[in-house]
């Protein structure tokens, strides 16, 4: 993926998670948006784009943030979002064990009210503590937290999973994270 392909991948996710209004697309209920118009918002930008390498940029993206529809008229973001939309997402039973990637600046308030989602639909988990760790260092040093997901699971808290794999649930209470 090029420098480029990934500063248009930012522009998407800000489209497709949480503007619509800054490509001038709509999302529907399930956060689908038209790839006409998508690809015509970007043009509008001076980007260049076409349904050729839209499904590049789609197929290449490092963390599959995007899909489309069967027939290549619709696109939505797989997770992230703050606009609400029904992601129709299915209760999983999860791993054992997750992992979240943060920073120190946050470990006092999460001690005390545990992982909240702040202004997205879930709190992010992942499966291996190297992603855990990509993602806290987008912040800083990385701090890797260890969530007792299973034993979570056992006492009815539901988990989901997104389409690119990324494992989401409301709130974790501190006495789960380890
Ligand atoms: C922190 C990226 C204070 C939490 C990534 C995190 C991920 C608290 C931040 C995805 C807290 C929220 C999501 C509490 C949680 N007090 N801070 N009680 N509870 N936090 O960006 O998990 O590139 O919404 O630790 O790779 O960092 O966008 O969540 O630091 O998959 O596709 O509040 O976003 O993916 O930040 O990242 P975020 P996240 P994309």
């Amino acid at each position: 993926m090029t420098k480029n392909m990934k500063s248009i991948g930012k522009l998407m996710s800000l489209a497709l998670r949480h503007n619509p209004k800054v490509l001038d697309i709509e999302l529907d209920e399930n956060g689908w948006a038209s790839v006409n118009e998508l690809i015509n918002g970007l043009n509008n930008k001076d980007i260049p784009m076409d349904l050729e390498r839209l499904t590049e940029l789609v197929e290449t993206n490092d963390k599959k943030r995007y899909r489309f529809n069967a027939d290549k008229t619709k696109i939505c973001a797989n997770q992230g979002h703050s606009v609400e939309v029904n992601l129709d997402l299915k209760a999983l039973e999860p791993p054992h064990t997750l992992y979240h990637g943060t920073v120190q600046k946050f470990m006092a308030s999460i001690r005390e009210k545990g992982l909240i989602k702040g202004s997205r639909h879930h709190v992010h988990l992942s499966e291996t503590k190297e992603t855990a760790i990509a993602v806290g260092s987008r912040r800083g040093k990385p701090i890797i937290l260890k969530i007792e997901a299973k034993f979570m699971h056992a006492q009815g808290f539901e988990f989901y999973q997104s389409e690119n794999g990324v494992w989401l649930i409301d709130h974790i209470p501190p006495k789960f994270i380890g």
